[in-house]
């Protein structure tokens, strides 16, 4: 397409979009690259609602991050607190902020009863699921992981547990005695009660952006491997990308195309595959990165729309508000998104203000569906594997859409 205009380019991107043909790595950089942001909004669109229509799912759960203790020094998290140890200890200084600058006071970690209790409160109010996640602690013992899961699942029967991310199963493989391999620390976790892995931790898969901002995370290859193994055990999971840091646009494309042909291979032989895209939109206050200035919302918008665009196999695009706002969420739902995440309840790993934040997001249900129903779609309570959740004043019920978009309980 060289030698032609960035209007003609455009122009023959949306015939394939209009012809439901795949999208090449420099089809996405075109439209990253594009000013054309009510064109770009307008191709999602198409492919927004040719899967979902004018529906926008949303749910009702509650996020719950168990320990800020981490191993892991990521430049771009404001989330992490180093944990004391007993000989080294960590040295203050009089603020009584570590070496590091991060305060010392708020580190924290649940114990089993705690996130238990959050899970049952989360239960009496109505929610579906439970969203856990948290800091690579160096001293809680796998048992630790499986008692969660056990826990929360005697508390709340009937509570869909989404818990852990690919980074946090590779650290229980190492910390497991005997070492236990990826499937085994599934398997024990699934035996205990868990249902689905959220997408965390996938962040941009390339190695130089690793080496730059996440240097001691698992890479590709070791987040690729524990959603391939979770496929193949029938385990769905999501997929996430952390933008606006110091990835370039073109490295976006190639993360996205990554999840696009791991999605092809799991639809093509594995049980299970990637329900969602959560496009993450970097958020630097109280972070290593924090000079740097994070998304601006037209890259937002166009961020979620080349996803959508990109990622024609993973059947839904989610906007996760905490991170992109409310108000952008809910534009967003024009621009690619189907779906939004959620009332949330707390959230610790990005706060508004930084590291400082208030850790209380909570989004009513009421607001999710006025934000929907202004946005001119039709609001969908969904559970987490999309299955929409019929709500009669006596508890759950679930609901089957039929092929013309009539919804029936069942
Ligand atoms: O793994 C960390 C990212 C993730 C920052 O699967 C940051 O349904 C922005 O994965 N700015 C956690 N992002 C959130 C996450 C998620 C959220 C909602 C739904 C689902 C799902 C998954 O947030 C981390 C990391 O990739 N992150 N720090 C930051 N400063």
């Amino acid at each position: 397409m060289t030698g032609h205009s960035p209007t003609e380019r455009l122009a023959s991107i949306a015939e394939k979009v209009a012809a439901g043909e795949r999208l090449s790595h420099a089809d996405g950089v075109e439209l990253l690259a594009s000013r054309d942001i009510h064109e770009i909004g307008r191709l999602a669109n198409l492919v927004r609602e040719r899967l979902h229509g004018n529906r926008a799912f949303y749910n009702v759960n509650r996020h719950i991050n168990y320990t800020n203790y981490c191993v892991l020094r990521c430049k771009f998290c404001s989330f992490y607190r180093r944990y004391p140890t007993k000989d080294a200890g960590i040295a203050e200084n009089q603020d009584g902020a570590a070496a590091d600058g991060r305060s010392l006071d708020d580190a924290y970690e649940l114990s089993v009863e705690e996130v238990a209790e959050l899970a049952a409160e989360a239960c009496a109010a109505g929610a579906t699921e439970v969203h856990i996640v948290g800091g690579l602690h160096p001293r809680l013992p796998f048992s630790y992981y499986i008692e969660m899961c056990a826990a929360i699942r005697e508390a709340c029967p009937p509570i869909h547990i989404k818990a852990f991310t690919a980074v946090e199963i590779v650290h229980f493989t190492r910390i497991s005695r005997p070492r236990l391999s990826i499937r085994d620390v599934l398997t024990q976790l699934r035996e205990a009660g868990l249902d689905t892995l959220p997408g965390g931790g996938a962040e941009i898969f390339d190695d130089r952006v690793h080496g730059e901002a996440y240097q001691n995370k698992i890479g590709e290859e070791g987040w690729f491997d524990v959603h391939r193994i979770a496929h193949e055990m029938g385990i769905p999971t999501n997929a996430t990308m952390l933008y606006g840091h110091v990835e370039r646009p073109d490295e976006r494309v190639t993360h996205l195309i990554k999840l696009r042909e791991h999605q092809d291979a799991s639809l093509k032989d594995r049980a299970a595959s990637f329900n969602c895209c959560v496009p993450l939109s970097f958020i630097p206050e109280g972070s290593e990165l924090s000079d740097l200035p994070g998304p601006t919302g037209l890259d937002d918008l166009k961020t979620l729309a080349v996803s959508r665009l990109m990622l024609d196999n993973i059947p839904h695009i989610k906007a996760f508000w905490i991170m992109h706002t409310a108000k952008l969420a809910q534009v967003s739902l024009s621009w690619g998104v189907d779906d939004l995440d959620g009332t949330v309840v707390e959230y610790d790993i990005t706060k508004r203000e930084g590291g400082a934040g208030e850790r209380r997001q909570e989004m009513s249900v009421d607001r999710i569906r006025r934000l929907i129903r202004e946005a001119g779609r039709e609001p969908v309570e969904r559970d987490t594997l999309y299955q929409p959740v019929v709500r009669d004043g006596h508890g759950l019920g679930r609901g089957v859409h039929d092929s013309l978009g009539g919804f029936h309980s069942v």
